[in-house]
């Protein structure tokens, strides 16, 4: 497909940052090296029938020693920024306490070498790597986790403040809630149903805690937070399902944006009284709620509600988990219904690219006072077919994903679309769309059978290879008029010392 078909080129305003994203438990493997500390993820990843095919992440992309070629595919890209997170075990071993100095200075050369070769760093805090200690003592559902994580991003501002762009405190804490604590399908493995409700307030207050130490440290670069958005559509006209569309809508999207951007949580949720089995301290959603540089917006999908159950019997976890509820209730209040019609992802996503246009309209009509918005992941799993050409001067090996070139170019069109003038989110203003993911990576309880990268990763010989979306983002980046300035351009000059 030519960049032209689409005009997207053209489409892309200047200065608007175009990047490419990962996190540290997916890439890095290392898991022993250098006196990294284990993460629960580690744990939980041992567990049998916890990750598909007993995959392991221990080695993953070896990232943590392959770091100068993964910055040399990012350098020949053309990208502007790379966002990527601290392994906090790495950093603080115990989650808590002393520094791993050796950990803590992969980041510093990670950072040094983005630098040096033009790419602006986004830095992540917290992408759900939680030190096993800290995990231990209760991980989210106990408040002192909050503060611990505050420390850790003084401990980032002091290594690292004086050259990172932008920080993100924490990526989309409703994955950490649901999966993590209310299903038991991520670490912890905690299957809460509603008693995980605080661990949503205990990463909000995490976040506020780690604004507060990136001001106080007086780090020049931008900060916010990432939420995931999926618009809830009701699968029919019917009462039910609309009802059972606003409730995911208030439970996955309003309660983690509601907090931060309006310092409240959603009535729906406050009326249900589902917040009273931990303590909301009375500064807690002034410091949560703190003005952002920036609000980071991860999308993938929307989802279609339909109320009562699918059919599939409630898994026994969430049943149990239910407690007196589950005896009124029979099988689950509502479940995600089929997109009629959408092409899917590997992962039985529906691809309907105009819903990012319906999630941008609706963040702008809810927050009035929204920051500027960084898409901060986008992107797609396909079953990649790999084709080997017996020709060296082609490139022995094509990985033709076509239908991951479409998906990007149709979500960047329509993210920039939607946030120009006269489009349905004109009242934005869209900073930049970092593709989700520069690699194939371990994701998460999918293992390695969900590729969402630009680059293919053999595992075995961990070889890297450009998929054509690399070459595609390549061309696009180079066809562009911007940037008109590089994208680190407003950071003082670096200083090693931040006080
Ligand atoms: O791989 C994840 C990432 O860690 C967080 N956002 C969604 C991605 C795809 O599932």
């Amino acid at each position: 497909m030519a960049i032209s078909d689409l005009g997207l080129a053209d489409a892309i305003p200047p200065d608007f940052t175009l990047g490419v994203a990962t996190s540290a438990f997916q890439i890095e493997g290392a898991a022993d090296a250098d006196g990294r500390g284990p993460s629960g993820w580690d744990v939980f990843a041992r567990q049998p029938g916890h990750i598909v095919d007993g995959h392991s992440p221990m080695v993953s992309c070896d990232h943590y020693h392959r770091m100068h070629e993964d910055v040399a595919l990012i350098k020949a890209l053309g990208a502007d920024s790379y966002r990527f997170s601290l392994s906090w075990p790495r950093i603080q071993p115990q989650g808590s306490g002393p520094v791993n100095k050796a950990g803590l200075d992969f980041y510093d050369r990670l950072v040094d070498e983005l630098l040096a070769n033009d790419i602006s760093p986004m830095v992540t805090l917290y992408h759900w790597e939680t030190p096993l200690a800290l995990d231990e003592a209760g991980g989210w559902m106990n408040r002192d986790t909050a503060y611990r994580l505050g420390d850790f991003a003084d401990i980032a501002a002091q290594a690292l403040g004086d050259r990172v762009r932008r920080w993100v405190t924490v990526n989309e804490p409703a994955t950490v809630t649901v999966n993590g604590y209310a299903l038991g399908i991520h670490a912890p493995g905690e299957s809460l149903f509603l008693k995980a409700l605080p661990t949503v307030h205990h990463q909000l207050l995490g976040h506020g805690l780690a604004v507060q130490a990136l001001r106080s440290a007086g780090v020049p670069g931008e900060i916010g937070i990432t939420n995931v958005y999926s618009p809830m559509v009701p699968a029919s006209d019917g009462a039910l399902d609309k009802i059972s569309a606003g409730l995911m809508d208030a439970v996955q999207n309003r309660l983690f944006a509601d907090p931060v951007l309006l310092g409240k949580y959603p009535a729906l949720v406050s009326a249900a009284n589902m917040l009273t089995s931990f303590s909301i301290d009375d500064d807690d959603l002034a410091l949560i709620s703190q003005p952002l540089d920036f609000y980071g917006l991860n999308y993938y999908m929307p989802t279609r509600v339909a109320a009562g159950a699918s059919g599939d019997p409630v898994p026994e976890a969430m049943a149990g988990a239910l407690g007196d509820l589950g005896e009124t209730v029979p099988g689950a209040l509502l479940h995600i219904t089929p997109w009629p019609g959408a092409e899917t992802t590997a992962y039985g996503w529906p691809i309907v690219p105009e819903y990012l246009s319906v999630a941008l309209a609706e963040l702008s009509e809810r927050y009035p006072d929204l920051p500027p918005v960084f898409i901060t992941e986008g992107g797609a799993s396909f079953d990649d077919r790999i084709t080997r050409t017996g020709d060296p001067a082609e490139g022995d090996v094509v990985i033709a994903d076509e239908a991951r070139i479409r998906y990007l170019a149709d979500h960047i069109h329509t993210a920039i679309a939607a946030t120009s003038a006269g489009g349905a989110a004109e009242s934005i203003a869209l900073r930049g769309y970092y593709v989700w993911s520069l690699l194939d990576n371990f994701e998460w309880q999918a293992g390695y059978q969900q590729p969402f990268g630009l680059v293919h990763v053999d595992f075995s010989s961990l070889k890297r290879t450009p998929k054509a979306s690399y070459y595609w983002l390549q061309k696009l980046l180079s066809a562009r008029r911007g940037p008109t300035a590089p994208d680190d351009s407003k950071l003082p000059a670096p200083r090693r010392t931040i006080g």
